[in-house]
């Protein structure tokens, strides 16, 4: 693997004018004509060669102007073309004609067969898997692709842009024209073919335009997309509303594949899915599933304009379009839904990957510098820590400002391969504020931690808070420059309502958002009547690790008065988390795995019972309050999770001392709670017919999660096994069997329940998928067994990602207790099965390892035995470039 370097890009030396495919579909013997029409670009060397794309090519002809090029001009392997002797200025023509074998391509990369199906998936660098081409993302064209193919098998024709023809074609075959006016990247090209089934709609745009939408799923699964469709609606829609974006095609077509190393793509016109993410219904898919739906639906649909008008310059600026989208969808599904359960999942999913990316071995900035596998790069730092970054350009600025830059961005970058240098000189034009030491967000890695110390002043009436930023060393990156931390906060009485200062020095505070710039800064507030509640990083408005030792009772206070219910909700999880680490730390390597009852019930409520009993009281307050939304009370009930809990720890981690402290203080808020839990359980059902929508799922959530309680309260499945039977959709459904088989695992009630399960949804793999990661998931040293023992399952399947992730996947990333099960052999098996993935699915394999990045925080037996499987993949040979640059960074230092 060659190292590639921000630092190096240059522009290309040829434009590239146009470019005509023409596609002979053969399972396993495509044949791809490319025309393609160049002219050097000005100033460009004059003898500079050509110089395209591969990977395992096959060149079967080569013309340059139509006629037939002499083969001293050119020089082709399977990864390269390289032909000299070019014009110097007037536009030339040069046809390629490759050979390529859907079939037997299992990377998923390129074109390929998902079910019959023929579907392609270009980004970042596939379109060269199909034919020679100068595939970066700052060569932008216009295309034309013609489609042969059987007619029997492949009904159905498709490429990006508005549909121009189509005919017979002699023996069976016909094709399909399509021409797409947009210019675009090869990473946005799409073409699929098959026999699917179809479900339209149209959507009337803005300006009174009318698109016809059309998603494509298996046949007989159309009525499972109707979701799918309404969610497209919204977010064609809500584009308009919130960006004033309008959809700039004819059609629009969604196709859903069963076999995607991913979520989907945003192909112009043409976007592919996993079919995951479209199909839905009352009895297949859970309230995640739905929200996941609409979230990706949207995220796809909004690439049209943060990611396809306006492009990237390079794949270093990947953040450019998706952290920028994220923001999008995040603010989408904040409108559909609840604003601040939203945000609370959204930190909890970012505390949870990408907290944990930004400290350890594959920490790299928002904007990286150097790859060596970009397909390594679609992280959740560029993604979500890349949202992050743009939601604090408009905490800065406030809405309207931030408003007028993204019009300015998209009115000045329409049609542009952009950096992120572009956008954010958009902001800065329109605040006319300096945004340079802002931008180190984009190129310094880690997760800044900042110390707070407040002290008040009761005769002079001042409050004063220190602040402290630290950011933490990274790969390549020792030293770090302060960053500009926008934090929202406000001051709370002791009655729990809000306190105005009079003024304020120290620094920047406008409005609530107090602008921390430099190491160490001190803000005066003064006018303060009496000592004040600090309420810091409101909406968790910067992704910082806070240290702030705020007094139970303070954060008692926030818990239960805040204006701000995220705030309130991380006041439950900070009252929680020093509980539940110290528990952890006194349970550690003592309480042999069995005895997860008594022994450590008391372990931790003895590590701190003034907290202990303050958490409990504020948590079982907030959930009782029938004032506040369902959705709301679920997530506080949910607890910091066992990886809460360990990033919290930092070190030394032994994941089954943790577990029992977290079981513990489970046991000790369902007793505490029981009644409560018994009403919501009666109180939250309903008898109406099932609806996706987010009032309905939250207050299913508060009912299931005060089952979960109730269940563990009385350690008996019986009560699961009860939900279970009287389930009517899947959320309740797959949360009974969950409960049952995660607490009760080798019971009849849970044997029983898997077994109905199994059978119930035999033939719906996306279903049994469930199956599959619930079983992955039951803690302690038994799950390696089980894992081996469905593995041969035959509704296993190795070489689908979807399958793969539910058994495999839910295995290392969901499952602590199992995974570093102390003897290592989990660690083991995991080296085995990327090694093996590796040969079929590079990508998969290397999305896989990841899983083991946390390995240096591990107590040492441990970590030294995920070292050692990770140096055993090392050592093999034949690793791709994915899981070799994965595996370098985890064991490098
Ligand atoms: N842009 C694609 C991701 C492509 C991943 C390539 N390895 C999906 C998305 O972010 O919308
Ligand atoms: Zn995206």
């Amino acid at each position: 693997g060659q190292v590639v370097s921000l630092a190096d890009y240059r522009p290309t030396d040829f434009v590239l004018e146009r470019v005509d495919l023409t596609f002979e579909l053969d399972p396993t013997e495509t044949k791809v004509e490319t025309r393609l029409i160049f002219h050097r670009r000005e100033g460009a060397d004059p003898t500079a060669p050509l110089v395209l794309d591969g990977d395992e090519l096959v060149l079967t002809s080569l013309l340059f102007d139509q006629i037939e090029i002499d083969p001293g001009r050119y020089t082709a392997t399977p990864n390269l073309l390289t032909i000299r002797d070019l014009p110097a200025a007037e536009p030339f023509e040069i046809t390629i004609t490759t050979l390529i074998n859907p079939e037997a391509n299992t990377q998923l990369m390129g074109l390929y067969r998902s079910n019959g199906i023929y579907c392609t998936q270009c980004e970042a660098e596939g379109f060269r898997r199909i034919t020679y081409f100068p595939d970066r993302p700052d060569v932008l064209s216009v295309y034309t692709v013609n489609i042969i193919a059987d007619k029997a098998a492949n009904p159905l024709l498709l490429s990006n842009g508005n549909f121009l023809g189509g005919a017979g074609y002699g023996e069976g075959k016909h094709f399909a024209a399509w021409f797409d006016p947009h210019p675009k990247p090869s990473y946005l090209f799409a073409l699929v073919a098959g026999d699917l089934g179809l479900v339209e709609d149209t959507f009337t745009t803005l300006s009174g335009r009318e698109v016809a939408l059309k998603i494509y799923v298996e046949h007989g699964k159309e009525p499972r997309a109707s979701y799918a469709m309404d969610a497209l609606k919204r977010s064609m829609k809500w584009d308009e509303d919130v960006f004033g974006r309008e959809y700039d095609l004819d059609i629009f077509m969604i196709v859903a594949v069963s076999d995607f190393n991913m979520g989907a793509m945003e192909n112009k016109g043409l976007n592919v899915f996993n079919d995951k993410y479209v199909l839905a219904d009352p009895e297949t898919a859970t309230d995640a599933d739905y929200a996941n739906i609409e979230a990706i639906i949207a995220h796809e649909y909004f690439h049209n304009w943060t990611g396809n008008r306006i492009t990237c310059r390079d794949w270093f600026q990947l953040c450019l379009k998706e952290g920028l989208t994220v923001y999008r969808d995040h603010q989408f599904s904040a409108d559909q839904r609840s604003r601040a359960v939203k945000r609370i999942a959204e930190v909890r999913h970012l505390r949870a990957e990408q907290f944990v990316e930004d400290s350890g071995p594959l920490a790299h900035p928002v904007r990286p510098n150097t790859y060596k596998e970009i397909n390594n790069f679609y992280t959740t730092t560029v993604y979500e820590k890349g949202s992050e970054v743009t939601g604090m350009i408009a905490t800065i600025l406030g809405p309207d400002l931030f408003k007028a830059g993204m019009d300015l961005y998209f009115e000045r970058h329409d049609g542009d391969a952009a950096t992120v240098e572009d956008f954010v000189a958009c902001f800065a034009e329109v605040s006319k504020r300096d945004l340079s030491q802002f931008s180190l967000w984009y190129n310094q890695a880690g997760t800044p931690n900042v110390t707070v110390s407040c002290a008040y002043d009761v005769g002079a009436g001042l409050f004063t808070v220190d602040l402290e930023q630290v950011v933490p060393p990274t790969p390549g990156q020792p030293n770090k420059q302060p960053m500009h931390i926008p934090l929202r906060f406000g001051l709370l009485s002791a009655a729990g309502a809000p306190l105005a200062a009079a003024g304020v020095e120290g620094g920047e505070v406008s409005g609530d958002v107090l602008h921390l710039t430099e190491r160490r800064q001190t803000f005066r507030f003064s006018g303060i009547a009496e000592r004040p509640v600090l309420s810091l990083n409101r909406g968790f408005s910067a992704p910082v690790v806070l240290h702030f030792k705020q007094d139970s009772a303070d954060l008692a206070l926030i818990a239960s008065h805040d204006s701000d219910l995220f705030s309130r909700w991380q006041a439950l999880s900070d009252l929680a988390l020093p509980v539940l680490c110290e528990s952890a730390r006194q349970t550690g390597g003592k309480v042999a795995a069995k005895g997860r009852g008594t022994k450590a019930k008391s372990a931790a409520v003895a590590a701190d019972p003034a907290a202990a009993v303050a958490l409990t009281k504020s948590l079982l307050s907030i959930v009782g309050d029938d004032s506040l939304e369902p959705a709301f009370r679920a997530q506080a009930l949910a607890l910091p999770s066992e990886a809460d809990i360990a990033r919290e720890l930092g070190s030394n981690i032994d994941p089954d001392a943790i577990h029992r402290a977290r079981q513990a203080l489970v046991a000790e808020i369902a007793r505490a709670g029981l009644d409560l839990f018994g009403q919501l359980v009666e109180g939250m059902a309903s008898d109406a017919p099932y609806s996706p929508d987010a009032a309905s799922a939250g207050r299913r959530a508060l009912k299931n999660a005060a089952l979960g309680y109730l269940v563990q309260a009385a350690q008996d499945p019986a009560k699961a096994a009860e939900a279970y039977d009287k389930a009517d959709n899947m959320t309740d459904l797959s949360h009974a069997l969950g409960v049952l088989v995660t607490y009760f695992p080798e019971t009849e009630a849970a044997q029983a329940a898997l077994g109905n399960f199994q059978t119930r949804f035999a033939g719906n793999a996306l279903v049994l998928d469930k199956w599959f990661s619930v079983q992955a998931s039951i803690p302690g040293d038994g799950a390696l067994a089980r894992i081996k023992a469905l593995m041969s399952n035959p509704g296993f399947n190795p070489a689908n990602p979807n399958r793969v992730r539910a058994l495999i996947g839910s295995f290392a990333f969901s499952n602590p207790t199992g995974f570093h099960r102390a003897d290592g052999a989990a660690y083991d098996f995991m080296a085995e099965q990327i090694l093996l993935i590796d040969k079929r699915n590079p990508q998969l394999a290397a999305r896989l390892l990841t899983s083991m990045r946390t390995w240096r925080m591990l107590e040492p037996t441990r970590a030294e035995k995920a070292k050692a499987a990770l140096s055993t993949i090392e050592k093999s040979s034949g690793l791709s470039n994915d899981v070799r640059d994965i595996v370098e960074r985890m064991l490098k230092g």
